[in-house]
């Protein structure tokens, strides 16, 4: 069974910068600064709830790794929210450049890529604050690999012009939208989960994100079989979400929302089995940005071969409209500037059928 999820409760976010820890002195350094503590989608659920345990994700008869979009994919995600393009890049240099990036960024030699004792050994204070601002910070067994300004991690092209504006990828992008895609200029960075130790329990962190893509991607950059820590996501929930948001895109839920929001979020968590991406390195999952999603459960301690997994997520918004930074949830430079996309002026309110507003599908 996985842990009972009580996302962070709301009122406890300070203005601290992003990604430096809002704690106590002394208290772990392996504690994100929690962007998400007081936003909406924060708010805790009324009843503690148990997120089913995932499924791998299945292939369908329909499924290919062509641009275009056949009817198959198009129903499936509409209903879904998610489609798999297996194969949709063939970039090995670029993967491998992705993969010894980390391993080349680890603080210290706090992580040894030929040791997987390492994986499990949870540095813990020995990643300080300033090796989270060089590379970004352990949170919940995982590392985000990333980093702020113009050459920060996330900027570079391998990641940038070879994987995230990878031609197929804006191709498949593009047959979602109908139109053109603004060119994408980082890459949020490159996510590794660890293996768990093998007799903790498994852990979801279930939660939405608000960064205004249309429509986001995690690319696979080694081969990630299932139980590995694959990209976790509740099929449907975009749909269910999707109203209670004030925009179609924004990050905004009123207050009188919350709880409408919490409710239909713990809903989804009693009611939907996850389903967890895994596949070949050039895999892409293209996401709807209102799902409810996690870092997968890595369980290859448990076997011969554990692996730390390792993806690259992208995100995409229609060109041409009329960006602002959001100075306090983001994306913006203090919150989430390892995010490309942003609000935008022309957001339509939601209504119970709108989430596909202006889509080509
Ligand atoms: O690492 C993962 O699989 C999930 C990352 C995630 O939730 C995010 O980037 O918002
Ligand atoms: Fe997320």
């Amino acid at each position: 069974m996985a842990e009972v999820v009580e996302p962070s409760a709301r009122g406890t976010r300070s203005s601290a910068p992003a990604e430096l820890p809002t704690r106590p002195q002394g208290r772990a350094r392996t504690t994100p600064g929690d962007y998400h503590a007081g936003h909406a989608t924060a708010t805790p659920p009324r009843k503690p709830v148990t997120p089913r345990m995932p499924v791998a994700i299945e292939d369908h008869d329909w499924t290919n790794s062509n641009t275009a979009l056949n009817a198959g994919e198009i129903a499936h995600f509409r209903k879904h929210g998610y489609l798999v393009k297996r194969g949709l890049i063939d970039e090995p240099e670029a993967f491998r450049l992705a993969v010894d990036h980390l391993w080349q960024h680890v603080p210290k030699g706090l992580l040894d890529r030929d040791d997987p004792a390492t994986w499990l050994s949870d540095p813990g204070e020995a990643w300080t604050d300033e090796d989270a601002r060089r590379v970004g910070m352990l949170s919940h067994g995982g590392w985000k690999m990333r980093s702020r300004g113009e050459g920060g991690i996330g900027t570079e092209p391998f990641l940038v012009q070879r994987i995230a504006n990878h031609p197929n990828i804006l191709r498949v992008v593009r047959a979602f939208l109908g139109k053109p895609i603004k060119p994408v200029g980082r890459v949020r960075g490159i996510y590794a989960v660890f293996p768990k130790k093998p007799d903790a329990p498994p852990k979801l962190g279930p939660h939405a994100d608000y960064h205004a893509a249309h429509i986001s991607t995690m690319v696979l950059v080694h081969d990630t079989p299932p139980r590995c820590g694959g990209f976790t996501i509740w099929p449907g929930s975009h749909r269910i979400l999707h109203p209670h948001w004030d925009t179609v895109h924004g990050a905004k839920i009123a207050e009188e929302k919350r709880e409408g929001f919490a409710d239909a979020r713990d809903a989804v968590l009693r009611d939907i089995t996850p389903v967890e991406f895994s596949g070949k390195a050039g895999d892409v999952i293209f996401w709807h940005g209102r799902m409810l999603h996690s870092a997968g459960i890595n369980h290859s301690a448990e076997t011969a071969n554990p692996m730390v997994r390792l993806i690259v997520p992208c995100d995409y918004q229609i060109d041409g409209q009329t960006y602002v930074d959001d100075m306090e949830f983001g994306p913006g430079p203090n919150v989430q500037w390892w995010v490309d996309t942003r609000n935008f002026a022309e957001d339509e309110r939601t209504t119970p059928d709108n989430i596909f507003h202006g889509w080509a599908i």
